[in-house]
C-alpha cells in the first residue's frame, strides 16, 4: 500500500485527489506544518527535502509533484488520467505540471517562503511585494496559451487538473482576483463540483 505524506492547504491536494481518482490503495500520514514536523529528523529520514508531497511506494519513495502526478496515472492506466499511449501527448501533460511545479508555485513561494532566496528584511519585502505580480503572469499564460477547456486538456480530464486547481485555491491567498484569470476560475469552480475532490478536502482537514 502507499501512503501519501502531506499537510492541509498545500500542493500535496493534487496527488491525494489523483489517488482517489486512481481507485489507488493508500493511506496517509498528516504533517502538522505548524509545529515544523516536516523539518523533523523523522521525516527527513522519509523525504530529506522537507517537503510535501512525498509518496512512499513499494519501490522507495517519490517526491516532487509532477512526478509523483505521473507515477499515479502510469500506475493506475485504466483510470485514464493521462495519454499513457502517446508520448508527445504525455509530454505535454508532463511540461504543463513541471511549468506549474518550476514557475507558479515558485512564484507563489515568494510570497510565504521569501526567506528561501533572502535574509535582507527589504529584498524578502521585496519578494513579497512583488509575488501577486509574478503569480498573475504565471496563471495568465497558462490562462491564454495552455488552457483549453472545460478541463486543461480539453474534454478529458488529466492529472493536469488537481494541479491546477490545488493552485488556484490560493488566488485569494495570493492577492489575485480570480476574476482576472476567468476560464480557471471556473475551472476551480468545476472541480470544487467533483466528489473525489471535495473527499480528498475533507479527509485532509480531519486528524489522523
Ligand atoms: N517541487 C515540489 C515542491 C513541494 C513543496 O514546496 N511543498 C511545500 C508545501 S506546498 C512544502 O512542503 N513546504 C514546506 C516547507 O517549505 O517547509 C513539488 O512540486 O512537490
Amino acid at each position: 500500500m502507499m501512503k501519501l505524506y502531506y499537510a492541509p492547504h498545500t500542493c500535496a491536494l493534487a496527488a491525494h485527489i489523483a489517488l482517489i481518482d486512481a481507485g489507488a490503495n493508500y493511506e496517509t500520514q498528516k504533517l502538522d506544518f505548524s509545529q515544523q514536523e516536516q523539518t523533523k529528523s523523522e521525516f527527513l529520514a522519509i523525504n530529506p527535502k522537507g517537503r510535501v508531497p512525498a509518496l512512499l511506494c513499494d519501490q522507495g519513495l517519490l517526491s516532487e509533484s509532477p512526478a509523483i502526478l505521473s507515477y499515479i496515472a502510469q500506475t493506475h492506466p485504466r483510470a485514464n488520467l493521462a495519454p499513457l499511449d502517446d508520448p508527445y501527448k504525455f509530454a505535454k501533460v508532463q511540461e504543463f505540471n513541471a511549468y506549474l511545479a518550476s514557475t507558479l508555485h515558485v512564484a507563489h513561494a515568494h510570497g510565504k517562503r521569501a526567506e528561501r532566496w533572502a535574509d535582507d528584511p527589504q529584498a524578502k519585502a521585496e519578494l513579497h511585494r512583488k509575488m501577486p505580480q509574478v503569480v498573475l503572469e504565471s496563471f495568465l499564460l497558462v490562462e491564454k496559451s495552455m488552457f483549453k477547456g472545460p478541463y486543461v486538456w480539453g474534454e478529458h480530464y488529466t492529472i493536469c487538473d488537481p494541479y491546477l486547481f490545488t493552485f488556484a485555491q490560493w488566488l485569494e491567498a495570493d492577492s489575485v482576483d480570480p476574476d482576472m484569470v476567468p476560464k480557471i476560475r471556473d475551472h476551480r469552480h468545476m472541480m470544487l463540483q467533483r466528489q473525489n475532490v471535495q473527499t480528498a478536502i475533507k479527509a485532509q482537514l480531519q486528524s489522523n
